[in-house]
């Protein structure tokens, strides 16, 4: 067993399969009145949304219920992007009806050889300058953490730009036809325990009718690409009914919240998003909801902290999560060495929220054993597990492309 220390606290952690005790998961198909879900109009009418609402309240707090409209000004245009293969474009979208401070940026690559493409939407983790090297996009000076590459005082620099070409793979999006669209999620919220005051669970407070503390910072982000999805729709470039969401990690949590609470987004993609995401919370392996809560307070609601040590009593689990995207395709992706998202976890987590896509008359993960290194199986719901580290790599694009393009018959 090993101790994850928080501050002067430790907290266990386990990576050892053979001491992970036997679970009971909540079953996905029981409505309150303990009735099973026997059809797809149950579903959508009474236990989707009961479900739903149980993650507003256990997890991930209150989705607003206010919709806003935004307002938008392209900040740029370019058709020579990697090397005239794409059309680079730049959008402000203001959140805020007359604070013109509170806005996100979001950039596009999109193929020029093809007419309103899918596309893939993702959020990024310290600006849109560190997808690409190139230098046109413009360079984030909202805050950051110290340890973003080539930030200086918490803010990007040149040294910043395409630090983090590897996660994104842009030329190989563009090549296979499809658009790319992504935003900073400190945009919406800086990533710390104070980061509420200056983001938008602050400054959106009275326009969306909600207090900082009555949703989280997984909201805000998932808030965020809510927005982005209300531009793509005003976008003629791109084909707003092929969206394909991909979130890594924390990022993946924030993914699945969105398009839990947003169901025009057509396909989803979990990138090892672990604790708080695809994992089975009730598996005692790698992070635990007792250590995501002490390190990372602002990420969820007060009332998931009540569950530190009593995990078992949890009303949601990873699972329901995934069941909420039935029945649009989902593909949750695992890593070898990335033990602290619990590979196996979010495989059987996976696997079980294939039964509310069967009930939809979709297919799932067939078998609940877990394939081999790089043999992704399933056909809506699909899984992989490759070697290496918690990342997102060009193995793990050639798959999320593969799978966008025959789900979109591209
Ligand atoms: C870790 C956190 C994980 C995951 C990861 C990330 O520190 O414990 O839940 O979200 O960060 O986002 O990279």
């Amino acid at each position: 067993m090993a101790c994850h220390c928080i501050g002067q606290q430790s907290f266990p952690s386990n990576t050892d399969e053979s001491k992970v005790q036997s679970y009971t998961l909540p079953d996905v198909l029981k409505m309150p009145n303990g009735k099973q879900v026997s059809s797809g109009k149950e579903w959508e009418k009474i236990q989707r949304p009961y479900i739903y609402h149980l993650y507003e309240e256990y997890q991930f707090g209150r989705f607003p219920a206010t919709e806003t409209a935004i307002r938008f000004r392209v900040l740029e245009v370019n058709q020579n992007a990697f090397d005239g293969v794409a059309t680079r474009k730049q959008v402000r979208i203001y959140l805020h009806p007359t604070d013109t401070t509170v806005y996100t940026d979001v950039l596009m690559y999109i193929p020029n050889k093809i007419k309103t493409p899918p596309v893939f939407l993702g959020l990024n983790f310290s600006g849109n300058h560190i997808i690409a090297t190139d230098k046109n996009i413009i360079l984030s000076n909202k805050w950051v953490f110290a340890r973003a590459k080539g930030a200086i005082n918490n803010r990007a620099t040149e040294a910043s730009r395409g630090t983090d070409t590897a996660s994104w793979q842009v030329r190989t999006i563009l090549e296979k036809g499809f658009a790319l669209a992504t935003a900073y999620y400190g945009d919406f919220e800086p990533d710390t325990v104070t980061g509420y005051k200056t983001g938008i669970r602050t400054t959106m407070k009275d326009v969306l009718n909600i207090q900082p503390n009555e949703w989280t910072a997984m909201g805000a982000w998932a808030w965020g690409l809510h927005k982005i999805v209300d531009y793509l729709e005003k976008d003629k470039s791109i084909d707003a009914h092929k969206i394909a969401l991909l979130g890594h990690s924390r990022l993946g949590k924030a993914a699945l919240w969105a398009a839990a609470s947003d169901q025009r987004i057509a396909l989803i993609i979990s990138n090892e998003s672990g604790e708080g995401g695809a994992a089975i919370s009730r598996r005692w392996y790698g992070e635990t909801v007792q250590i995501i809560n002490a390190k990372f307070p602002h990420w969820f609601a007060a009332s998931y902290k009540r569950y530190g040590d009593s995990v078992n009593a949890l009303p949601v689990d990873g699972h329901m999560l995934l069941s909420l995207m039935a029945p649009r395709p989902l593909y949750v992706a695992s890593a070898e060495e990335d033990t602290w998202s619990d590979p196996k976890g979010e495989f059987l987590s996976a696997y079980e929220a294939g039964k509310v896509y069967a009930l939809l008359g979709k297919k799932g993960i067939g078998a609940n054993v877990m394939p081999g290194l790089h043999q992704p199986v399933g056909k809506t719901v699909r899984y992989h597990i490759r070697s290496g580290k918690h990342a997102v790599t060009a193995y793990d694009w050639t798959q999320y492309l593969e799978f966008a393009a025959r789900w979109f018959k591209f």
